[in-house]
């Protein structure tokens, strides 16, 4: 199969620092890119249209503000389905998500209605985050996985690729989570309905330039959906 019929989705909130070089990593591959960009001030979506391959292989959707990382998915993913992808990725803009890979997730995908990017099994990492973040982020996935009684390892991972016919069985577009909970719930449902989930060991590199666009609303979110599930 080409990789032609692989659409990337990568939201995008000022990633004017990084978004050249995911873009260039990412069509090297062979993809197509969708870029959902919540209306950045610093010229992101310049750069996207900008682009020689703009309108041929990378594509943007503009939204007028911030709406959170579920609807951008939420859309890009109704965007892609419309226009007849096989695969639909989720990967971040920010170059956390390494395209080697991408690589490797879209090598064995095939095989699979889900694979996920994994931080937290064998040869998986984290690398630029303090002692703290990956505390939190580990315990967030271990307590996840007990209380949700999921198989997965990394719920919250963003890096994705999903089968395109296997992605409408989960109802996503039903999905009203903003941040890791939307991961989290898009993992649950997944299971929920019998997707085949891989998961593969990843590197996830911190960002070196940007700021991260995740507060401490959205880690509350990701809580309070855990308790909802418990009580
Ligand atoms: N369109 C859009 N993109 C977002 C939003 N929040 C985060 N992003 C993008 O989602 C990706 C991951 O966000 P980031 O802030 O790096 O999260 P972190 O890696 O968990 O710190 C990046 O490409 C961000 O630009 C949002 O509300 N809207
Ligand atoms: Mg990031």
């Amino acid at each position: 199969m080409s990789n032609e019929k692989i659409l990337v989705v990568s939201p995008t909130l000022n990633e004017i620092s990084n978004i050249e070089e995911h873009i260039s990593s990412t069509l090297k591959i062979g993809c197509h890119m969708l870029i959902v960009d919540d209306n950045s001030i610093d010229g992101t979506s310049e750069i996207v249209k900008n682009h020689k391959e703009f309108g041929k292989k990378i594509f943007l959707l503009h939204r007028k503000n911030k709406k959170g990382l579920g609807t951008a998915y939420i859309d890009g993913f109704n965007w892609g389905l419309t226009n007849n992808y096989d695969y639909l990725v989720e990967m971040d803009a920010d170059l956390s998500h390494r395209s080697e890979d991408l690589k490797k997730m879209i090598e064995i995908n095939q095989d699979y209605d889900l694979v996920i990017g994994s931080r937290y099994i064998s040869e998986g990492n984290t690398e630029g985050w303090s002692f703290f973040r990956e505390l939190l982020s580990r315990n967030a996935n271990f307590f996840s996985r007990i209380i949700l009684n999921s198989k997965v390892k990394d719920l919250t991972s963003g890096f994705r690729v999903y089968k395109g016919e296997s992605l409408k069985k989960t109802k996503y577009e039903e999905s009203t989570c903003e941040g890791y909970a939307f991961q989290i719930d898009m993992t649950i449902r997944a299971e929920k309905v019998g997707l085949s989930i891989l998961e593969i060991p990843i590197i996830f590199v911190e960002r070196e330039s940007g700021s991260s666009k995740m507060n401490t609303k959205i880690i509350f979110e990701a809580i309070l959906y855990l308790l909802k599930r418990i009580f």
